[in-house]
């Protein structure tokens, strides 16, 4: 095996055991880390940058770090100092990579090649934006969409729209998004968008601005080229563009993260099947799981604190493994009726992969 790339300076803090390092900007979970609690360990959850963190000396004093929210009667310029004066509210997440699952494209898409590690279920505490709106007298008109920016330090000489970490989601994802200032009982670390960020339930990963610096409720979606032609569905053989659809809400998925994840042979007879479930916008209703790669189907059991619809569930199947060779698999459905899909959906940039066949786990046993 290659060597393995060093962390960063600025997620030094992670547990190296745990993560596989892509690069300085890309840090995957390993799905032998998940472990059987319903909470990732910060120094275990993936890290994700599309451009550099800010400089470090920005959490020397959170509580001066400002945001401007515009869109709203009484548009004003807050500190966090201000926010955590306003309100709190504490909500449990499953925080996803639009592109986790990427990694099981045939085609081979450009950017990171995630399999299952991209994501994590964490805990954000901060005031809920519904509240921060109210304060501001409500919002102006019915916007369409609240845009995020990030706060990140832009390189001259390019075009800064070119490079701008500045997302649109639709208005009603406002209803139960938040600005947060500390991640799993902790300030927020700089590596997760510290000293503040935007966390949007339910959608894809790059919805959750870092470092915000504006919150806007706008009529029209950013112009960064991340939203315009970045994070689309693009279909296989076109060209990225605004009227695809923008890469948001996350759709039902599950994977198994034990026993075998860790490469060890396995020994045939007893076993617990284990793993992960969420349903993206709605809760999860319930997870089966197959030891033949699909064929015949168990319902598993949920297991562990219920957080709530954003979070996900653990899932547990005891079983009798016997010898030969296995393909593990697992399919949840949300209490919307929607199901995890068997194939994942073809696009250019290899974004949202739930397919349950793709994340299936091949295991020897004997
Ligand atoms: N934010 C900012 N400001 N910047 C950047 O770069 N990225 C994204 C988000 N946010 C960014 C932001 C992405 S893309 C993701 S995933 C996320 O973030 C991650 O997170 P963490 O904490 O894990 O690192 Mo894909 O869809």
């Amino acid at each position: 095996a290659p060597a393995a790339k060093p962390l960063p300076a600025y997620a030094a803090w992670k547990d190296a055991d745990s993560v596989i390092v892509h690069s300085a900007n890309t840090i995957e979970t390993k799905r032998s880390a998940f472990g059987d609690g319903v909470i990732t360990p910060s120094r275990q959850l993936y890290v994700r940058n599309n451009l550099p963190p800010p400089a470090a000396s920005v959490l020397d004093d959170r509580d001066a770090w400002t945001i401007e929210i515009v869109g709203v009667e009484q548009p004003r310029t807050l500190t966090v100092g201000d926010l955590k004066a306003l309100g709190v509210e504490t909500l449990a997440t499953v925080l996803q990579c639009s592109g986790n699952g990427r990694g099981f494209f045939p085609h081979k898409p450009s950017g990171t090649p995630w399999e299952v590690g991209a994501a994590g279920c964490v805990m954000w505490s901060g005031i809920s934006v519904r509240t921060l709106v109210e304060y501001l007298g409500g919002l102006k008109g019915k916007p369409v969409y609240m845009t995020g920016t990030g706060g990140e330090v832009l390189p001259e000489g390019l075009d800064p729209m070119s490079l701008l970490v500045e997302r649109s989601v639709p208005r009603e994802a406002m209803q139960d998004a938040m600005l947060a200032w500390e991640m799993n009982n902790e300030p927020l670390s700089l590596a997760h968008g510290g000293p503040l960020r935007l966390i949007v339930p339910g959608y894809t990963g790059v919805n959750n601005v870092k470092y915000i610096k504006r919150l806007a409720f706008t009529d029209e979606q950013s112009r960064a080229k991340i939203q315009q032609t970045g994070y689309r569905l693009t279909p296989m053989g076109a060209k990225s563009s605004p009227d695809q659809p923008s890469v948001w809400a996350m759709e039902p998925k599950s994977w198994i993260t034990a026993p075998g994840t860790d490469g060890q042979a396995l020994k045939a007879g007893r076993a617990v099947v284990r793993g992960v479930a969420f349903g993206g916008m709605h809760a999860v209703k319930r997870v089966e799981v197959s030891i033949d790669g699909g064929k015949t189907w168990k319902e598993a059991s949920l297991i562990g604190p219920d957080l709530g619809k954003y979070a996900w569930r653990q899932f547990a199947l005891p079983i009798d493994l016997p010898a030969g060779q296995h393909t593990l698999v697992s399919r949840v459905e949300d209490t919307a009726g929607n199901v995890q899909v068997e194939k994942r959906f073809e696009n250019v940039r290899g974004y949202i992969n739930s397919s349950w066949q793709d994340h299936g786990l091949a295991v020897n046993v004997s």
